[in-house]
């Protein structure tokens, strides 16, 4: 069944505005390294002030990209596996309010507004509308649940017994972590954000929004990841000439996210005051459990790697690695896809370093930190999300990809600058750089009296992977304004667009994780366990009312209006 032609043009709206935001985000990244590496020695570059330009790096990369990606990708799979039909007045209003959030956020950042970083948790402080700019843009993405709900009961009904496609348990996880996720951030920017900027309250309680924020902030990595892990679990198998290992692997990792994802955000405030280390070390240590799913599928899509290699005329006990289409120009995507896989070893592995509760006191707030994220957000994710959205346009446009060649030197190009790039900042990280920071100023300045040499290194070394990136996003561009200026391919036109998605190779039919609701019940439940006692405490301490700031002063700042 071909999508519905309303479906198909907004799902492409929804991979090319962010796409073209990417430009932006990505330029702000280059600056990044720059400034840092003290290669500019100044507050500004171009009329962009060095955090403003860090908080549109970050917004339209990690968040407004990777939501909109999951939303296009979530309305072409939910229509093609369940072979229905989708609301057209609900995708577009998903769209038309994730848009007008993502303008009315970017139009703060840009005129200076809102340099509140990514995070955006105070004190810093930002306009009013950069805060509903944010709701408008969550609600958005909250529509497309509601939209697949009836869609797939309706399924149900009608194909008792079957199972759901597996392509379909991933995307409702992925929403389902999400809807989870985004309630507390919206009592956060609802209950204190706005009214603390539109000067009702004189000020905030920090420790409250930071933990009501991380409480958000862990489960949106696994928003961000969940996409990914469908295309690793239902299309690379497939683009690598084999089968899906374990079909229950697949639905074990979708649902136990379900569960783990929400409950264990305060591994990211460790170092914060006013919270009881009993809690912090149980959250601790549900964030070793999160790694579960994720080694399941490291085991599951290399065993399927193996099947496929093997079918290829693989052998022995490594070698068959060889006999993978690593650089195979017709079936370009699986080199996006196996790039992002090497990443995450390495963005893994970091994670479990930041999660044990005394090795972060090393590496909390240094450049160990956006090394490890550039290894997980920027690498499995991002990949996917070019490959993806290369893959979806052109398929939708019915256009081949111009110069396969360039296309599959992309995410090579990004995996050597990302090991660069994080490299160097591991390296700093451990030697006590710190994140966030415009060290060109000071620590990369030899007439600054805090000069580091010894920070010199690791800068440049960071500096060089940085600009790599830089030109793998260029290439990647040229490939996709090529592909998509180029004409229509005739034999595409006749067939209708489907995303290839792999059979199973053991078909295994478990009760446990046939039906979302037990896991989806446990996940809320686990969730109070692990937040109510902590809130609890901290809305009885008694914290000052902080007053608001900007990242480059230590001065309050009166109300921005
Ligand atoms: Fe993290 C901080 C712990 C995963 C993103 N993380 C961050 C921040 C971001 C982020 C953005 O406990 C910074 C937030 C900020 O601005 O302050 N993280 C973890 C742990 C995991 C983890 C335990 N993080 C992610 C993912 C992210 C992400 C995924 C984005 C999508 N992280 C932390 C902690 C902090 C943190 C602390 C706070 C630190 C601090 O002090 O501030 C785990 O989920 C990781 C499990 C993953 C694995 C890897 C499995 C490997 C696979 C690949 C297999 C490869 C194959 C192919 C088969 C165990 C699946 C091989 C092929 C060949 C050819 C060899």
């Amino acid at each position: 069944m071909e999508l519905q032609k309303s479906l198909q043009r907004i799902i492409l709206v929804e991979l090319l505005v962010p796409l073209a935001l990417v430009l932006f985000g990505s330029f702000h990244g280059v600056l990044q390294v720059i400034f840092r590496a003290g290669v500019i020695r100044a507050t500004s570059f171009a009329g962009i002030e060095y955090y403003q330009g860090l908080t549109a790096h970050g917004v339209i990369n990690a968040i407004v990209l990777t939501a909109f990606f999951a939303v296009a990708l979530g309305h072409a799979l939910i229509s093609q596996e369940l072979k229905s039909r989708l609301s057209i007045f609900g995708a577009g209003l998903s769209m038309g309010l994730m848009l007008l959030g993502a303008v009315m956020a970017a139009a703060m950042i840009y005129t200076g507004q809102a340099t509140v970083l990514y995070t955006f948790y105070p004190p810093l402080k930002a306009h009013p509308i950069f805060y509903v700019g944010l709701v408008i843009f969550i609600v958005g993405s909250w529509v497309p649940l509601y939209m697949w709900v009836p869609v797939y009961l309706r399924w149900r009904r009608e194909n008792p017994g079957k199972k759901t496609p597996l392509a379909v348990v991933g995307m409702f996880a992925t929403f389902i972590v999400w809807q989870m996720a985004t309630l507390p951030v919206a009592f956060e920017v609802l209950v204190q954000l706005v009214p603390w900027s539109l000067g009702w309250t004189a000020g905030v309680n920090v420790v409250l929004s930071r933990t009501l924020f991380w409480f958000f902030g862990h489960p949106l990595v696994y928003f961000w990841l969940l996409p990914i892990y469908v295309m690793y679990y239902t299309m690379l198998p497939r683009l690598a000439g084999g089968k899906l290992f374990s079909d229950f692997a697949g639905r074990f990792t979708f649902m136990s996210l379900i569960l783990l994802s929400c409950p264990l955000g305060l591994h990211h405030q460790f170092a914060d005051p006013g919270i009881s280390t009993a809690w912090k070390g149980i959250q601790g240590v549900l964030t070793m459990t999160v790694v579960i799913p994720s080694l399941l599928t490291a085991c599951t899509i290399a065993a399927s790697l193996e099947f496929a290699a093997r079918g290829r005329g693989g052998t022995g006990l490594f070698a068959w690695w060889r006999k993978l289409p690593y650089f195979d120009r017709e079936n370009w995507l699986f080199s996006y896809l196996i790039c992002g896989l090497v990443i995450f070893l390495f963005g893994g592995i970091t994670g479990i370093v930041n999660a044990s509760y005394n090795l972060n006191n090393v590496v909390h707030n240094t450049a160990w930190i956006p090394a490890h994220f550039h290894l997980t957000v920027a690498g499995p994710i991002f990949l996917g999300i070019l490959g993806g959205s290369l893959f979806l346009i052109t398929g939708l446009l019915k256009k081949p990809v111009v110069a396969s060649g360039m296309a599959v030197a992309v995410p090579y190009l990004w995996m050597g600058g990302t090991f660069i790039f994080s490299g160097g900042l591991f390296l700093g990280g451990l030697r006590g750089e710190p994140r966030r920071t415009n060290l060109g100023l000071t620590y990369l300045n030899p007439t600054s009296p805090s000069y580091r040499p010894d920070w010199w290194i690791s800068t440049h070394v960071g500096l060089v992977g940085g600009l790599i990136m830089g030109l793998a996003i260029l290439i990647y561009f040229v490939v996709l304004i090529r592909s998509i200026a180029a004409s229509r391919e005739a034999a595409r036109e006749q067939e209708p667009f489907t995303i290839p998605l792999s059979e199973p190779y053991h078909d295994e039919d478990i009760a446990a994780v046939r039906t979302f609701t037990p896991w989806v019940a446990a996940a809320v439940l686990l969730c109070v366990l692990a937040y109510y006692p902590p809130i609890r405490d901290i809305t009885k301490s008694n914290f000052k009312q902080a007053p608001g700031y900007k990242p480059d002063s230590p001065v309050a700042v009166e109300t921005i209006r």
